[in-house]
């Protein structure tokens, strides 16, 4: 049988970690590292799939959680899975719904079968398991599914998170079992072990005998320092085979995107471009701009001077910050299609530094622009 996806690597950077790759997906084939926009609902908030494609996204993440417990995935397979439900053609990839529950829904009982909680919306009880999980994911189509985790907080103990990694082990197992279409969907394994080298080595070493056709490592980004989430990168990624995607889940902002890179990261998703669009936050080569504020009432410049954007070419800070204030809809439009642009484009930068060999210099150049090293 055919793998649903083929991942394949054209060149490591000579000075770090650093991949350049290609995933091949039955929606198309799209080259990595690469950034994920987050559509939650079955939509990258406020954009239109036209919008998205302009931009150059080439896959996006959504929810099996959100769309299970609204509208319900039997309603988006009766519309012929989620990419004809919201007319978008290219990737998606969906998360299980393991972190979702555990940061979202309360009355949480975890236990070897599964997960029960209440929905915050109807409060109906409900549960989620690990073929559960796949099923949903079979039935909403998206190119690349994860396994049903759990992500234990980042300062838990070693006994709490030894056992937590080990049924992360068995619901992985679990749910390759359940998957009913892996000759076009790849169901990736989730290593967890928070901030334990030992424990990210159990996890890894289990799913990876496994075979999952890629991996993804969970449990950052969860309050952790940027120097405790890359150190437990730096031991991790060399524990993941060569020749499949490795997606760090839930990491977007430049800074990380960039020392994930270096560590051997392919993917990466993350909400932070567009929750911060939607209060006029901006990602910009200077640094982080906050279009509301009053200096730039009278600035009739575009929100970054170095970006192609369809809001950068069109329009100014002014008139951003003009609709932001006033709260129309357009305004967050075109900050989202700016931030979302700010991180496909460096994406597109931090390829050319690995075929030039130069990312370090060009993380030295990014850093001293944005003004992370002032921190
Ligand atoms: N597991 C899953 N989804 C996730 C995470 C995880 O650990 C994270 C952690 N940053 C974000 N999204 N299934
Ligand atoms: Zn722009």
């Amino acid at each position: 049988m055919e793998p649903a996806i083929k991942y394949h690597l054209i060149k490591t950077e000579k000075h770090t970690g650093a991949r350049l790759g290609e995933i091949e997906t039955p929606h198309g084939t799209f080259p990595t590292p690469i950034f994920m926009p987050v559509g939650t609902q079955a939509t990258v908030k406020s954009m239109s799939p036209e919008e998205l494609e302009d931009i150059g996204a080439d896959i996006i993440l959504s929810n099996t959680y959100h769309l299970w417990v609204r509208p319900g995935e039997d309603i988006i397979k009766e519309a012929g899975g989620l990419h004809k439900f919201m007319n978008w053609k290219k990737g998606i990839l969906t998360d299980s719904g393991g972190f979702q529950v555990f940061s979202l829904a309360n009355l949480r009982d975890i236990s070897e079968e599964g997960v029960h909680f209440r929905n915050e919306i109807s409060g109906a009880k409900m549960f989620l398991s690990p073929e559960k999980a796949i099923q949903i994911e079979n039935d909403l189509g998206p190119d690349i599914m994860m396994s049903f985790d759990e992500c234990p907080p980042f300062f838990e103990s070693y006994e709490y998170v030894k056992h937590s990694v080990e049924r992360t082990s068995r619901w992985a197992e679990r749910g390759l079992k359940a998957h009913q279409n892996p000759d076009w969907q790849a169901l990736f394994g989730i290593v967890q072990g928070a901030g334990f080298k030992a424990l990210r080595e159990q996890s890894a070493k289990d799913l990876v005998s496994m075979d999952f056709p890629g991996y993804s490592i969970g449990g950052l980004s969860v309050g952790e320092s940027k120097d405790e989430m890359n150190r437990v990168l730096s031991f991790t990624t060399p524990m993941l085979p060569e020749n499949k995607p490795r997606y760090l889940m839930g990491v977007g902002s430049p800074d990380a995107l960039i020392d994930g890179v270096m560590r051997g990261i392919d993917m990466f998703d993350c909400v932070l471009p567009t929750r911060i669009a939607r209060n006029g936050t901006c990602m910009t080569s200077h640094g982080r701009l906050v279009v509301k504020n009053a200096k730039y009432a009278r600035d009739f410049t575009p929100l970054d001077d170095n970006c192609q954007c369809y809001t950068c070419r069109n329009y100014t800070r002014a008139y951003v910050r003009h609709l932001i204030k006033t709260n129309e809809s357009f305004g967050i439009r075109l900050t989202s299609i700016h931030n979302i642009y700010f991180l496909v484009h460096l994406m597109k930068q931090v390829h050319q530094a690995i075929i030039e060999d130069n990312l370090l210099e060009f993380r030295e150049n990014f850093f001293e622009e944005y003004g992370y090293n002032k921190e």
